[in-house]
């Protein structure tokens, strides 16, 4: 049988997108808990939202271009507000602007051939029967106790569980599904306040071939480190491999957070990117559009600059994994697809790269972005360009050196 989340190791890169109200008041998308937000106060901004440059052909399209092959969009984030035309509230895009912003997601994504992911906020700091937890934005009320008596997070799970069921039904195949998130300590939420195993089966059942995330707290089809890479290829608790997606931002940000400039290169991006492969696993990078829903020029230009690379080394990462049985050394990745050995390095120039295991299995060695063979040369310095030497190909140990080319070097 074939296994239907084969398509996620092919794609290995997708685009996050967190957009929602919170990118109005645009410092994080925390916002309402972090200032502690009265929701009448909060909610003050779907009376403003006009996401007039919010444009999902545009989007999806810089997606692929960057060598994405699927895209998560934030159907509703911890503040509640719903990118839908859900009939469980009036707190969507629809009533505040007249748009199905999800709608024009699917459609734009299926356009530009993306898979196509929702995520979904298990959190909700707007719905009333909502209990009030460590991070909630009424956390501190001294009436805590008391509003908390009033809520019902039975109605809440019945709302939870029945926006799910609209978001699953309403716009055809939904490839991938990212519930976020339960964090189960005193004070916080346990699979139990989602009813997760429910929500689980009903999200099976409504979409059989769907990829769900860890979230609900239960084992889902794969685990989410978020914003580090980890150390090496991830497994379970018995150390069977499981599939993995770092999730990842290009400024640190989630949502649109207007004075933060602190933008990754795309240079380190793509280290990372090739990293997560180099490890058997994915990169889920996210952009944070504004509050017209205009993407920021910084990621326009980064997801570009990506672009630039992966259109010439995009065989290195899709469909691409870890190395059989080699090790690199220091500063430098490998990533291996069939019969073909990537080598990345991610600093140069270098005197050597050792690759021990390899005897008489290089036919040929040679520069991706061009095709020119590796041999013995050595090229000026000073042309900031790069010594190659390779060593005996049939010899035990195979030396080269091989910087990570762009079109631009
Ligand atoms: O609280 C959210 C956060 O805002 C963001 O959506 C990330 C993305 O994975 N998930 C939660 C923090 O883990």
């Amino acid at each position: 049988m074939t296994d239907p989340h084969a398509w996620f190791d092919e794609a290995r890169f997708g685009l996050f997108v967190h957009f929602g109200l919170y990118a109005i008041p645009a410092r994080h998308e925390w916002s309402m808990t972090r200032e502690r937000r009265t929701v009448e106060d909060y909610a003050r901004y779907a009376e403003v939202f006009d996401p007039d440059r919010f444009d999902a052909r545009r989007i999806a399209r810089a997606a692929r271009e960057a060598g994405m092959r699927y895209a998560v969009l934030t159907t509703k984030h911890h503040e509640g507000f719903c990118l839908w035309d859900s009939d469980l509230t009036d707190y969507t895009s629809q009533t505040a602007c007249g748009r199905d912003l999800v709608a024009e997601w699917v459609e734009a994504l299926r356009a530009e051939g993306l898979r196509v992911g929702f995520y979904h906020s298990l959190l909700d700091w707007h719905h009333p029967d909502y209990t009030i937890d460590l991070q909630h934005p009424l956390r501190d009320h001294p009436d805590r106790e008391s509003l908390n008596a009033g809520r019902d997070m039975a109605r809440y799970r019945e709302y939870l569980h029945g926006q799910v069921r609209e978001l699953l039904t309403r716009y055809g195949t939904i490839d991938y599904l990212f519930f976020d998130f339960t964090y189960a300590f005193e004070g916080g939420k346990f699979p139990a306040d989602w009813d997760a195993e429910h929500l689980m089966a009903m999200v099976r059942e409504l979409q059989p071939g769907i990829l769900v995330n860890d979230r609900l707290g239960i084992p889902g089809d794969l685990v989410t480190p978020e914003q580090y890479q980890p150390a090496a290829p991830m497994t379970d608790e018995h150390g069977t491999p499981v599939r993995w997606e770092a999730c990842q931002t290009t400024n640190g940000s989630w949502g649109y957070d207007r004075d933060n400039l602190e933008f990754k290169s795309a240079d380190l991006l793509l280290r990372m990117l090739v990293d997560s492969v180099a490890k058997d696993g994915n990169m889920l990078l996210n952009v944070g559009p504004d509050g017209r829903g205009g993407l920021r020029r910084e990621d326009v230009d980064v997801l570009a600059s990506i672009g630039d690379w992966m259109e010439l080394h995009g065989e290195s990462v899709h469909g691409a994994g870890p190395a059989e049985g080699l090790r690199a050394p220091e500063g430098t990745l490998l990533t291996q697809r069939g019969d073909r050995l990537y080598v990345h390095l991610t600093t140069w120039p270098m005197q050597h790269v050792h690759i021990s295991g390899l005897a008489g299995k290089v036919r040929f060695a040679r520069l991706l972005h061009d095709g020119s063979e590796v041999a013995h040369t050595t090229i000026d310095p000073e042309q900031k360009a790069w010594n190659t030497t390779v060593g005996g190909l049939g010899a035990d140990v195979v030396t080269f050196t091989l910087p990570i080319m762009r079109p631009d070097v």
